[in-house]
């Protein structure tokens, strides 16, 4: 199925490469584990790819490659993880059900993008 065929392909919003761990799934605890990430905004969802070498701005499109995982934002939570980390530059990302993400970047502007543009997504779908 071409992203031309499938009759709705949503917005992608961003796209970029950021270092990730999971912290916790269903409430339970979980050791750290940083990654690098090539990371997709699209629709209502964040998309997380392995392997960001291989990925590009397309990657996310319906046929291209396979995703590690997505997360959907209705409902979650976005806070800044000063204590959470010795790394700068990290916020959580609560999933409703209860799974935990840390991301982060080196890069100042680019992590505060990433908050801004997430926090936008999970306000709209709070008004919905
Ligand atoms: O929150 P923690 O436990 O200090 O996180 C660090 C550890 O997970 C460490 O792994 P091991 O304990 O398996 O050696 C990681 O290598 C660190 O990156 C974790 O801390 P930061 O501060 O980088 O999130």
């Amino acid at each position: 199925i071409s992203p031309e065929s499938d009759g709705y392909t949503p917005e992608l919003e961003k796209a970029g490469l950021l270092n990730k761990t999971k912290i916790s799934e269903g409430g339970r605890k979980l050791r750290k584990n940083w990654n690098p990430s090539w990371v997709v905004l699209v629709g209502n969802s964040l998309v997380f790819f392995k392997d960001p070498k291989s990925q590009n701005a397309s990657s996310w499109k319906p046929g291209n490659s396979f995703p590690e995982s997505s997360v959907d934002l209705r409902g979650a939570q976005l806070d800044w993880a000063y204590y959470l980390s010795s790394k700068k530059n990290v916020f959580k990302l609560r999933t409703v059900t209860g799974n935990e993400f840390l991301l982060q970047s080196e890069t100042d502007s680019l992590i505060k993008e990433w908050y801004n543009t997430i926090q936008d997504v999970i306000d709209r779908l709070d008004r919905e």
